[in-house]
């Protein structure tokens, strides 16, 4: 562990690989990983891009990438795909990027298949951005599917939120979920080149006017052709412009304030668990229980009452 965290140190990106895989499957490594390396965060800027499956988010996360790299930025993309049984996931996602991207030494992709279980993928996700941002990287796009609550969760770790939509999804109005429209700062109407970008425009426009208090950021809406790279300038401004007002409001140090206590929660769990599963395996009863449980001798809130007397609330109360 301490030579991976060496050789991850002196920007071995093998290393930065490895300590990914440990992190995302939260090993020991990982997590003694995570302990060392979360001094040295907070300084990337983290960037979600969501919206439905073929908006191109890929396609505009590459030239965004691209655009960052213009400006010297180093640049780390990691697409969170709900792998499915139809476009196989993860390897989808690395299909479609681009080949000058894939040979640039200061870019870095990664790929995380949600296998389906989406329950801890955000936590998971917080922690593979502060090991990207530890090792250096300037800007961190995430980019995710947006079909459901978990993936909202997952686009949330980040501080700048694109929300993707497209023309001819029908009513778009159906399209935009409501949730969606709360979480993005920038609105950006894909597939521009197709009719009805306008109408998918003035839609959104519309949807944010409903808002009765205008909040102090105006989400902006702009139009994109991915494929061409058109509206990618205007957009790359749009994030800066995000950026500043993050700073500006001091914003950004709260972002990363309740991150901060989020993570105090979730190591408390943790540790929590870890404790009392030790008490209740070390039971001489325990295996016996079990089975009986599984026969159905014994119901479950039968048998944790014996195994765990306790007489609180069982809400979670950490933070
Ligand atoms: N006409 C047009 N096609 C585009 C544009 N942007 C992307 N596409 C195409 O749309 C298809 C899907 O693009 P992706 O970038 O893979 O979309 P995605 O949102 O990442 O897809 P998933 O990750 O599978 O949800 C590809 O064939 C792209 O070439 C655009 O601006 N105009
Ligand atoms: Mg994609």
């Amino acid at each position: 562990m301490n030579d991976l965290l060496d050789r991850f140190r002196n920007g071995d990106r093998r290393a930065l690989a490895r300590l990914i895989t440990h992190v995302e499957n939260e090993t020991p490594t990982g997590r003694a990983a995570m302990r060392e390396l979360y001094g040295d965060t907070g300084r990337a800027r983290s960037i979600g891009i969501t919206g439905p499956p073929g908006a191109g988010k890929s396609t505009l996360v590459d030239r965004l990438a691209l655009q960052f790299r213009q400006e010297a930025l180093k640049v780390a993309i990691v697409a969170v795909d709900p792998s499915s049984p139809f476009t196989g996931g993860a390897i989808l996602a690395d299909r479609v990027r681009m080949r000058k991207l894939a040979d640039d030494p200061e870019v870095f992709i990664r790929s995380m298949a949600t296998r389906g279980a989406l329950g801890g993928l955000s936590r998971t996700t917080g922690s593979v951005l502060k090991v990207l941002d530890a090792f250096g990287f300037d800007v961190v796009l995430l980019e995710t599917v947006g079909v459901g609550q978990g993936e909202v969760e997952v686009v949330r770790e980040a501080e700048t939120c694109i929300v993707l939509e497209v023309p001819g999804l029908g009513d778009s109005i159906q399209a935009i979920k409501a949730g969606v429209l709360e979480i993005g700062h920038i609105f950006v109407v894909n597939k521009a080149d197709k009719p009805g970008a306008d109408r998918v425009v003035e839609q959104i426009l519309g949807m944010l006017g409903l808002n009765p208090t205008p909040p102090e950021w105006q989400p902006p809406v702009i139009e994109t052709v991915a494929t061409r790279g058109e509206g990618m300038k205007e957009l790359a401004d749009q994030i800066r412009a995000h950026w500043s007002h993050l700073d500006e409001k001091s914003l950004r140090r709260r972002h990363i304030g309740l991150r901060r206590v989020a993570d105090l929660g979730e190591i408390l769990k943790g540790r929590a668990l870890g404790m009392i599963s030790e008490k209740i395996l070390a039971q001489s009863g325990y295996e016996e229980l079990k089975q009986q449980v599984e026969r159905g001798d014994v119901d479950p809130f039968e048998a944790a009452d014996r195994l765990l007397p306790f007489d609180g609330s069982e809400d979670w109360r950490l933070p």
